[in-house]
């Protein structure tokens, strides 16, 4: 177990300018703390036989951007962070792999098209899940996992790797307010009020407005992560009350102005 090689992944990672990196022991999968839990086949261990540790990266959406959501602007950031994160994911595993510890990537979706998901709108592995497992945050009503830092604007990438090093805890502690704005907000009402994981969303009609706004140049839709008051990020950009999606609230008119011109150019 080197803790030496998790500081130099960690100055890795924060040369990369990555801000969220979490470690989780793979044997972690194999005591499921909720139900349903991922299935074997979807385990660090059956996608990547030897695999001891999975790494967690993650980077943040930024909430004015999300805020303009579903637009061209908040198209192309989704683009430019996915980007971003397979290109640290191989960079780290490549670098482990290097090392002696044989190691992999995960690409941050793992999908060919939306058509393919509204057959089977699931992946090979899961990066919830892993985030969940590296201690980077827990579930919310939205699905999404919750971060203390960005709250679910965030997105991630998991390294599967061979090398064993001290992990991280699972953070226990609920972030979720369940204040149902994600439930409220969702226009095709895909997001039940149960939340994750005992009632799941409605996985097929969220991907078929997915759909819709990619011949758009619209996707992905964001409402559900947009209204979440959980998050540092809303601080760090002065949008603490989330009443400012209210109608009736004085900031409304300025939230909807920017949305609305963003939206009038670049789409369709
Ligand atoms: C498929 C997919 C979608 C689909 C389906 C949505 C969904 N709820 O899963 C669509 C296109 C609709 C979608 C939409 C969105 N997504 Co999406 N999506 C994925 C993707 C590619 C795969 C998820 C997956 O299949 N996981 C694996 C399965 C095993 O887990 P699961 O779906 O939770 O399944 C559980 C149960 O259904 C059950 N189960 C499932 N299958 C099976 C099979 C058997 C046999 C059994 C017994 C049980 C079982 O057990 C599982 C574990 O509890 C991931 C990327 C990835 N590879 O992780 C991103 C991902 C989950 N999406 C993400 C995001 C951000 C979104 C959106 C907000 C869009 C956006 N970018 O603005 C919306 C939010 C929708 C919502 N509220 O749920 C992020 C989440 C980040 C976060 N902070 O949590 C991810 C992780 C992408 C990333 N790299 O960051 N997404």
């Amino acid at each position: 177990m080197s803790t030496i090689l998790r500081r130099q992944i960690l100055r890795k990672c924060n040369g990369m300018d990555i801000p969220l990196v979490g470690f989780a022991p793979a044997d972690r999968w194999n005591d499921p703390p909720f139900e349903p839990w991922v299935p074997e086949a979807f385990r660090p261990a059956s996608v990547f036989p030897g695999t001891k540790t999975v790494i967690v990266i993650g980077f943040p959406v930024s909430l004015p951007i999300v805020d303009t959501a579903p637009s061209i602007w908040y198209h192309e950031l989704y683009r430019t962070v996915n980007a971003e994160l397979d290109s640290c994911g191989y960079r780290i595993a490549t670098f482990l792999t290097e090392k002696g510890y044989p190691s992999v990537w995960v690409p941050r979706d793992g999908y060919g098209s939306i058509g393919v998901l509204k057959e089977k709108p699931i992946a090979f592995f899961s990066h919830r899940h892993a985030a969940y497992c590296a201690g980077l945050g827990n579930f919310g009503l939205n699905n999404m996992l919750l971060t203390p830092q960005y709250g679910p604007r965030v997105r991630f990438t998991s390294i599967l790797t061979t090398a064993e090093f001290p992990t991280d805890w699972v953070l226990e502690e609920p972030l979720c307010t369940r204040c149902q704005r994600c439930v409220k907000v969702c226009p095709v009402s895909a997001v039940q009020k149960g939340g994750y994981p005992r009632e799941l969303t409605d996985k097929t009609a969220c991907a078929i407005r997915s759909e819709e706004l990619l011949q758009r140049f619209l996707s992905p839709c964001g409402c559900c992560i947009k209204v979440c008051p959980v998050g540092k990020d809303r601080e760090q950009y002065g949008r603490v009350d989330v009443k400012m999606y209210d109608e009736k609230n004085p900031d409304f008119k300025q939230y909807r102005s920017t949305r609305d011109h963003v939206r009038s150019y670049g789409s369709q």
